[in-house]
């Protein structure tokens, strides 16, 4: 994509002017209502203001390639007194109506995106075990929207591998791409079919059955895409806990 867009009129380009992470750059704005309609490829070409070439291969076939699929749970197991909250430096204030995701890093399209920009992408729930290392489980529903679907409209380069969570709280945790594009990772808004709590990550949280509960980063404000894992790999693993945590 040239660096002056030609947005489609349903796109609506943000000059970012204060921002703490990244320099001055465009993002896409996935604007108004419509989208919930359209089928995710129609989507994709939407959001990208009509792509000039396909979904990046490696992407197309993660995406479009079978993955192995976790237990999900019928609602009458949820278990909604086990999930203990577990925040190392407890819960930060965010307004969920100013708030924003970042996308940014290795991708040909950078997002910056509010609540309603990420709940006119198609919602999809899941009643799934959620494990924390320090003993304990506990049934949870979990809706919002697949991370894949971001992470496709954001376009990642060829050379994207890693992908970054930067939290609220200080938190941050980093995934292998194709963890983060399993069909059963969600970015959450809802827990148990109700709105999060702040003290459980609202507005945004990672949840997925396929990995363990530090790498369920709470309150994400950024993604950032990567080739190559950095000096720092997250929260728990920098103090010895294992980085893959997959489950
Ligand atoms: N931002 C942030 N995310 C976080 C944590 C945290 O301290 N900060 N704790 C992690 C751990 S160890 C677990 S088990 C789960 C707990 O999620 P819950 O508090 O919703 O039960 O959140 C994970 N995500
Ligand atoms: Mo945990």
């Amino acid at each position: 994509m040239s660096q002056e867009p030609d947005p489609k009129p349903e796109l609506q380009i943000n000059q970012e002017v204060e921002d703490d992470f990244v320099p001055r750059r465009r993002f896409l704005t996935l604007a108004g209502a419509g989208l919930l309609t359209i089928g995710f490829g129609s989507l994709v070409e939407s959001a990208v203001g009509g792509l000039s070439e396909p979904l990046n291969q490696r992407v197309e076939s993660l995406i479009f390639k079978p993955q192995q699929l976790s237990p999900e749970f019928a609602i009458s197991a949820i278990e909604p007194d086990k999930l203990i909250i577990n925040s190392f430096r407890g819960t930060p204030a965010i307004n969920p109506l100013t708030y924003r995701l970042t996308i940014d890093g290795e991708v040909k399209q950078p997002l910056n995106l509010s609540m309603q920009d990420l709940k006119n992408l198609p919602f999809v729930d899941m009643v799934i075990r959620h494990v924390c290392v320090e003993g304990w489980a506990a049934i949870v529903q979990w809706g919002g929207l697949r991370l894949r679907d971001l992470v496709a409209i954001a376009q990642p380069s060829p050379s994207a591998k890693y992908i970054y969570f930067y939290s609220a709280d200080g938190y941050y945790e980093s995934w292998d791409l194709d963890s983060s594009l399993h069909p059963q990772t969600l970015m959450a808004y809802q827990k148990n079919g109700q709105d999060l709590t702040p003290e459980y990550g609202a507005p945004l949280r990672l949840a997925s059955p396929i990995k363990l509960g530090y790498k369920l980063s709470k309150w994400v404000t950024r993604i950032e895409l990567r080739s190559e894992l950095g000096q720092t790999r997250g929260y728990w693993e920098d103090l010895g806990y294992e980085w893959y945590a997959g489950l």
